[in-house]
This record gives structure tokens, sequence and C-alpha cells, in this order.
């Protein structure tokens, strides 16, 4: 992959996942293939988070006096936000906001929910489309202006130290979605200027496209007791006092998508993991000329036995040369390819195709066992996919010793780069002026203290640098 963007907006095409030619710059058309990649990534999500959390939906406009409410989380998104000033010809009294995320939407109806401590910890979700005014320079599904696929988590704790541990368990949840995506990350607090507007801190997830800029995939913020005191969110003790709650928030969004496809291609286009691809397996017949209904036939009777024991299988019998269906599933990512021609059913055997390791193998299909080891396969696949993706995330992780050799590594090779940095506002900025790089976050360090790189203060943090999309 020599240029990363232009692979990754052509794949977008090619693979019909989306159509980027939609009038709205920032906006974009979901396309078949995509939106079944989507909705099957988001399939993982649920299922994860329908174990604690409930998932409803909330309305897409803020009234102008709610999402002004809260100052400090107003300030940040201000660039931001979309107003409706109009219903029809009618020019509206108060305009109103399309939501950039849903916090000054959701709670001030958490003020009515909230009652007692028997009603907390409450835990909702809920994936919708957000609108942001990006001006950075926008990319399909990287930096959007409607962001369609937020999913964003809202709790709502009795005490500090639940608010604390729910920070800990988005973390979890995230790792387990990312894990099962195959998606590495490194996950670090961000520094305190660049919290979410409104967040006590902020934990990020950050990964690595092929080209080595990281890109931030989800966040975890710690709202304290913030929009609680705004919103007049309180709760009546045990002992009948009344005390504010805690809250905690964190989302993720279409980036998510960007990243499976962007980590996880290659030269030939897209390749899917297995737990999100739409179709896990394809089987295509080699035929002649002779015996050609025996071998369609047969390839329905294979066909039908994947499907039934749950596999996303495809029998593609279109009358086209089989290398053309080769490079089409190819590109379009399928895990995996069963070639099956007369031959073969002779032998009882099915040639066998792994899209991520491009290697061709075979397999009998004598007894019913071979539906297990396609299953099994397929394990192999998400698990082997997974570990190469993390070999290369982690080779574009270094430490440093010196601002110029930080500075050295990042333009070298790009990637990540780690050291130990103080965490003061000014020593930070001046060091991304330096290096012309971003701070993804800090990690504290078991090791004890150490010297900031750059200005020579104690300090028990390493800090990453990268440039970030
Ligand atoms: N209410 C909280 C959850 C929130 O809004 N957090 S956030 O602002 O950090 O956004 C959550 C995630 O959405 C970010 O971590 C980032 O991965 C993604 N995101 C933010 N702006 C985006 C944009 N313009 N396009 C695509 N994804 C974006
Ligand atoms: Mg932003
Ligand atoms: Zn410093």
């Amino acid at each position: 992959m020599t240029d990363f963007s232009e692979w990754f907006h052509n794949i977008l095409e090619e693979a019909e996942i989306i159509d980027d030619r939609y009038p709205v710059k920032g906006m974009n058309v979901w396309k078949p293939q995509g939106f079944k990649i989507r909705k099957y990534t988001l399939e993982i999500l649920r299922n994860i988070l329908d174990k604690t959390h409930e998932e409803v939906l909330f309305p897409l406009l803020i009234t102008e006096d709610e999402l002004a409410k809260e100052a400090i989380h107003v300030k940040g998104f201000e660039e931001e936000v979309y107003w409706v000033t109009h219903g029809g010809l009618t020019e509206l009294n108060k305009k109103l906001a399309l939501r950039p995320t849903s916090e000054t939407a959701m709670y001030p109806m958490f003020s009515l929910w909230v009652r007692s401590h028997t009603d907390l910890p409450m835990r909702f979700y809920q994936i919708v489309n957000t609108f942001r005014y990006e001006t950075k320079h926008t990319r399909p599904l990287i930096r959007v202006r409607e962001i369609t696929t937020f999913k964003e988590a809202h709790t709502v704790h009795a005490t500090e130290e639940e608010c604390e541990e729910e920070v800990q368990n988005a973390v979890k949840v995230y790792k387990q979605f990312f894990d099962m995506l195959g998606i590495p990350y490194m996950i670090s607090k961000r520094p305190q200027w660049d919290k979410f507007p409104g967040a006590k801190y902020t934990v990020a997830f950050d990964t690595i496209l092929p080209d080595g800029k990281t890109l931030q995939i989800g966040t975890v913020h710690n709202l304290d007791q913030t929009f609680a005191k705004t919103f007049d969110i309180t709760y009546e003790t045990e002992e009948g006092d009344h005390k504010y709650v805690y809250q905690t928030c964190y989302g993720i969004s279409d980036r998510v998508i960007a990243s499976l496809i962007g980590i996880h291609g290659d030269e030939k286009g897209l390749c899917l993991p297995p737990a999100v691809a739409p179709y896990q397996v394809v089987i295509i017949p080699i035929i002649f000329k002779k015996g050609a209904e025996e071998v369609l036939e047969f390839c329905r009777g294979i066909e039908s036995k994947l499907k039934a024991a749950g596999l996303r299988v495809h029998f593609d019998d279109r009358d086209i040369r089989a290398g053309k269906k080769f490079y089409e599933y190819e590109m379009r990512g399928v895990p995996l390819r069963m070639e099956i021609g007369p031959r073969d059913i002779e032998n009882k055997n099915a040639v066998i195709f792994r899209r991520d390791k491009l290697e061709k193998d075979t397999i009998s299909i004598e007894s019913d066992d071979f539906i297990n080891e396609i299953k099994s396969i397929l394990d192999n696949i998400s698990h082997d996919m997974r570990e190469k993706a993390w070999e290369s995330f982690n080779k574009h992780i270094r430490d440093a010793e010196t601002v110029e050799e930080a500075a050295k590594k990042v333009e070298e090779n790009m990637g990540i780069v780690k050291f130990y940095w103080c965490g003061d506002e000014a020593c930070g900025k001046e060091l991304e002026e330096k290096v012309r790089v971003d701070i993804l976050g800090v990690q504290e360090e078991e090791k004890g203290s150490c010297e900031c790189i750059n200005c020579g203060q104690s300090s028990t943090c390493k800090t990453m640098i990268a440039k970030t999309y």
C-alpha cells in the first residue's frame, strides 16, 4: 500500500462501502455492502452493551437553552453546531441545534428520571447520527460532518467510586469490542487541555492506520458532577438527603469501520474479519461443459449445510469465469472461499482459500465434519488477523530519550513515540510545536519518576505522540 489515502478512497468505492459523491460536504451514503459491515459491527457492540445497558432513542434537535446551559461544554462545541432556524417559512423564536452529541438532550430528562438511590446506577446507550461542522479536511468515515454511527453510552451513579469503576468497565467494553474486530489500540489519558468539554478527564483509544498516522477510535469520559449540577440531577439517599449524581459517557463512531477496513486491507482490497463480513464463506463452482448441473447441485447441498450451521454463505452460480469471481471476492474481503469442481466431488474434497493469508488448502467434505472444520478455520482467521494487526501496531511504537530523537523517529517511521513528560500544559504545547505532532495522552509508569524529555522536571508519566488524523 504505497498511498493509504488513495487506497482507502478507491476501496470504499470499488467495494461499494460508501458513495462520497453526495452533494453535502462531509456527508456520505452507505451502500449495501458498507451497510452490512456496519450492521454486523453494531450487532457485536449491542450484544456486549445489552448485558449492562438499556438502549434508548432521543430526539435529534436540542433547544438553544439546554445546549447553552453547561458553559464549558457549549464552549467546546460552539464552532461545530448546525442550527435549525426556520420551520418552513417561519423563523423560529428559538433556534434548535442538531445534536453534536447528546449530553444536553439527555440530561434534562435524566433529571426527571433519577429520583432515589434505588434507581441507580442507570446505564443507557443510543446509536444515532450526530452532526459536527468540522473545519479540518473531511474524509469518509474518518472525519465526517454527519457521524452516522455514533454510539454514545451515558451512565449515572450514586458515588464517585462507582463512577470511576464505570470508566474501567467502559474501557473493558471497548477492549472486548476492538478485540473482536482485530483492531489494535493504545489506551491513554488525554491531556487536560484536550479532554472532552465538561469532563473531569478523558480516556482515549487510538489505533494506527497503514500510513503511520493515528486515529482516535473511542473515548471514555468521567463527567464527575459537572453536568449533574448544571442539569440538577439529584437522588435521595437512604437517609433522605439529596445528592448530586456522578456520570460517565463514552462513544465510538464510523471511525471503527474505517479502521477495520484500513488495518486489515491489502493491495487486493478488503480483508474482513469473519465477525463482520457480509459473506463469511463464498462457494465457487468449477464448471466444465460436461457435468455442470451435477457440480451446481452438489454446491447447493454444501451451501445449505453451512447456512443451517449459522454461517453467512454465498453460492455464486453466475455464468462467468471463476477467475473473475475470485478477483471480486478477494477485493470484497470475503474471509474464506471454497472451490468445488468435478474432480473434488469425485475425491470428496474441496479447495479452500484464506483471504487473510492468500493460501490455498484442501479439506475433506466426505462427512459433515467439514462444517466444524470451516468454523474453526474462520476462528483461526479471526485470531491470525488480530495477531498480525497487533504485530504491525507494536512495530510502530518506539521509545525516545531526547526531543530530537522523538522528532526523528516520528518523521522517519511515523507511528507512536513514547517518552517521559511532565504533564505541564505549556511544556506540552511547546513539545507539540517542536516535533510537529499531537500528544495523544499519558500513561502512568510503575517504575517511578524520571525527567521530562523537554523541560527536565520530574515526571511519573510517559506520553505518546504521533501524527494524527
Ligand atoms: N458524548 C461523548 C461520548 C462524545 O461525544 N465523545 S467524543 O466527542 O470524543 O466523540 C466520540 C468519538 O467519536 C471520538 O472518540 C471519535 O472516535 C469519534 N468522532 C468524533 N468526531 C468525529 C467526526 N467528525 N467524524 C468521525 N468520528 C468522530
Ligand atoms: Mg472535534
Ligand atoms: Zn516538561
